[in-house]
């Protein structure tokens, strides 16, 4: 009943676009994401497009405007590089004007919505199962920054301003944990020890930032590996979800991307026994990650790789745990204690990238032409 009346919505909103065809949809949520309410739109007419809607949440989007005009820019600015490269198979995304002239949508409810072509015959990955699906990720994400490394990054807004800052973060997880709005913290006394012991190797890139060793650069700042899209031969073809693409640091692109590749389970794995190291898809990432982005990283950035391979499940675990001492305003849960588990998750992937820092480092070296040793 609630998938009919939700479908009947979304048919609405889709005569404010201007898309080719007739569409139909079954209103269900389609692919795995926390923020955004995406929909596929299968087109009735064989040779028209599909199309994929999305409901950007506007909570934590705030200026949907700016954002939009963040995704337009970078965009075009790749679609007219990608032109000139020679026997590329990437494609970007491609956004639907609505009827009002502007990239998106606003509903009588105040919801925001945009459309992109569905790129057909493309797939995603929550668990990457292959080596070359590693390695092809890796060279999609560094061949993403590449391209954008000569664009003027003062161009686009910051979407989410402090996104990746592990100092902004801890202040709102103390806040949190002091405030205990949701009468969680006695609870989770464990986490937040481990948390605290950590700080002072975590604020490392943050401080490398402030005395101006690592370039601020375009960075995609949600590189989870379902944000790329394969064809059926596993040929890594576009990569996607932009909203966060503003200026970072690269460390925190690979630190992502490594966080949701390394693991053998889920991010939310409720049995900790699960939560193991794939070591060779580290590897296979790392090569073709490297391969790409080697051509323009400085040694400096070359080091806080490492370092992003650690904050990035610390800072994910501070963010699911403020959360849910917050009362799960920000993510999307499943369950009452959704947040907790991913917290617990991500705390014990790092405990394992930990142990094995040694290999991790002899890695990145194999694969970079500096010296990191
Ligand atoms: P979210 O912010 O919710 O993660 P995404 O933009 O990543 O939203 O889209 C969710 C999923 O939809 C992706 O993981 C991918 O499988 C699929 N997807 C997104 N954009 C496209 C597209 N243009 N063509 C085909 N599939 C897409
Ligand atoms: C959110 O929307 P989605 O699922 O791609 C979040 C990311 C987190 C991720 C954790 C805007 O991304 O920062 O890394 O969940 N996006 C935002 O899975 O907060
Ligand atoms: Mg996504």
């Amino acid at each position: 009943m609630k998938a009919k009346a939700r479908a009947a919505d979304i048919k609405k909103i889709v005569e404010n676009f201007l898309i080719s065809g007739e569409v139909e949809t079954s209103g269900l949520n389609y692919g795995s994401g926390h923020i955004n309410d995406t929909y596929c739109l299968n087109n009735k007419q064989p040779l028209e497009p599909d199309y994929l809607l999305q409901r950007i949440n506007h909570h934590v989007f705030k200026d949907v405007l700016a954002l939009t005009d963040n995704i337009y820019l970078v965009l075009n600015y790749l679609k007219n590089k990608i032109q000139h490269l020679p026997h590329s198979d990437l494609q970007v995304l491609e956004l639907i004007p609505a009827k009002n002239k502007m990239l998106y949508h606003k509903d009588e409810d105040g919801n925001y919505w945009r459309m992109y072509v569905f790129i057909k015959g493309s797939k995603s990955f929550d668990i990457v199962e292959t080596e070359q699906q590693a390695e092809e990720g890796g060279r999609a994400f560094g061949q993403f920054q590449a391209l954008l490394s000569d664009m003027n990054a003062s161009l686009l807004s910051e979407t989410i301003v402090d996104f990746h800052n592990i100092l902004f973060r801890l202040d709102n997880f103390t806040k949190a944990l002091k405030e205990n709005k949701a009468g969680r913290a006695a609870t989770v006394q464990h986490e937040v020890d481990f948390i605290l012991a950590r700080v002072a190797q975590m604020r490392r890139i943050y401080d490398m930032g402030q005395q101006g060793l690592l370039p601020k650069r375009i960075t995609h700042n949600d590189t989870k590996f379902n944000n790329i899209l394969f064809n059926q031969d596993d040929k890594a073809i576009c990569i996607i979800d932009l909203d966060t693409v503003m200026p970072g640091y690269i460390a925190y692109d690979f630190g992502d991307a490594i966080r949701t590749i390394i693991n053998t389970a889920a991010e939310d794995e409720a049995d900790l026994s699960k939560i193991k190291l794939n070591v060779p898809l580290f590897e296979a990432y790392t090569k073709g990650y490297l391969a790409e982005a080697g051509k323009f990283l400085t040694v400096e950035e070359v080091k806080s790789l490492l370092l992003g391979v650690f904050l990035l499940p610390y800072m994910q675990a501070v963010r699911f745990l403020t959360d849910y001492l917050e009362g799960d305003h920000y993510f999307k849960i499943a369950y009452p204690e959704h947040n907790l588990v991913r917290t617990k998750a991500q705390l014990h992937l790092l405990k394992q990238l930990e142990e094995h820092e040694a290999q991790l480092l002899e890695i990145i070296s194999t694969y970079s032409i500096y010296q990191l040793k």
